[in-house]
């Protein structure tokens, strides 16, 4: 990174592009990612020089635009606390759907659209949630990130039209009766339709009759999936594959959601399987068609 030569002052964009050894567009987007710290003044960026070292290191560590630099970020592991996953908390605490896509566009050069659900959007989304119960964030700060999260997931969902041969049977995707967390259910959804499965998805909340009614009706119904967030959903979880094993003897109930924390937990239910995340449910719809 060269010196700049302007006795310390704020920097103008194109001044600190040049200190970086970018494209002027390149610092722009390190600004609306949240890499480069920048204020916008009378219709114009400034820089700090004292923030270019920071946006400089993680340029040759990590880069952000892998356009632009050559190679992609790597997507970090589960629940990691990486640079992506740090950069996507902050653009969608700030509420800016524009910097998020950026990081999501990014994390794309280097990972399918089922890592960035489970890599970067999914520990995020956590880490969110845990600072709302620890009081660091207000319930207003959650709600804004998770309306972003949703827009995301949205734009991300075309992705996962699988082209080519598709899976014989349906799959029910359903929340539990009084949760209203869709997000989990959602990402399931996308990852199974990746894979090819048929999915029919409810969503969030499902009352009980309205959802045996629904399995009863789909011919070819494979499996019914049923997401459980809070202990009382998981009760209600408990419920609902109750009744649909006795509407519907020989199809499988599976459960997952933070309240269903293993395997053991989700058979104390009454539930037939269990899976930790989406990928893994991918796998266990998979193995009911290879016996
Ligand atoms: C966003 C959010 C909300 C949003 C939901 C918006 C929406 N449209 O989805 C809103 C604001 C509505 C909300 C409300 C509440 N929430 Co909330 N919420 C969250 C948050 C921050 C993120 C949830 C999320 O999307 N996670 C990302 C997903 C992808 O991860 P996941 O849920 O683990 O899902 C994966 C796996 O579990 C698995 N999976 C999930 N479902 C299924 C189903 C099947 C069949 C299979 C196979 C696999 C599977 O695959 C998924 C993808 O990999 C979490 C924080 C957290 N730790 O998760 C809290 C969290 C879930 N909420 C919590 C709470 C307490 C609440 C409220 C009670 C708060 C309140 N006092 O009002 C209400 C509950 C209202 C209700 N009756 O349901 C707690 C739950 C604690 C508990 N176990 O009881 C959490 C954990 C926050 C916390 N740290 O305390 N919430």
């Amino acid at each position: 990174m060269e010196a700049p030569e302007n006795g310390g002052g704020p920097l103008t964009l194109e001044q600190a592009a040049s200190a970086l050894g970018v494209h002027y567009m390149t610092a722009y987007r390190y600004i609306r990612i949240g890499r480069l710290p920048a204020e916008y003044r009378s219709g114009r960026w400034y820089v700090h020089p004292c923030d270019l070292a920071k946006a400089a290191r993680t340029k040759r560590s990590r880069p952000v635009d892998g356009a632009s630099e050559g190679a992609a970020a790597p997507v970090p592991g589960p629940d990691a606390s990486t640079p992506t996953v740090d950069l996507m908390q902050d653009r969608l605490l700030a509420g800016d759907a524009a910097g998020a896509w950026l990081i999501v566009e990014n994390a794309l050069l280097a990972g399918s659209p089922s890592d960035v659900h489970l890599e970067v959007l999914a520990p995020c989304l956590r880490r969110i949630g845990d600072s709302w119960a620890r009081g660091e964030i207000s319930i207003a700060d959650e709600h804004r990130a998770t309306a972003l999260a949703l827009g995301l997931i949205g734009r991300l969902g075309p992705l996962f039209a699988r082209r080519g041969r598709h899976r014989a049977g349906t799959v029910l995707l359903a929340g539990a009766e009084g949760d209203t967390h869709a997000i989990p259910l959602m990402m399931v959804g996308d990852q199974l339709r990746g894979a090819g499965f048929s999915v029919n998805q409810l969503g969030a909340d499902v009352p009980l009759d309205a959802l045996v009614a629904t399995a009863a009706g789909i011919d070819g119904l494979l499996a019914v999936g049923l997401s459980a967030s809070t202990a009382q959903a998981a009760a209600n979880a408990a419920r609902a594959v109750t009744a649909l094993h006795r509407r519907l003897p020989g199809v499988p109930v599976f459960l997952g959601g933070p309240a269903v924390r293993s395997e053991e937990a989700a058979r104390e239910l009454g539930a037939d399987g269990w899976a930790r995340d989406a990928a893994t449910a991918v796998s266990l719809l998979t193995s009911l068609e290879s016996p």
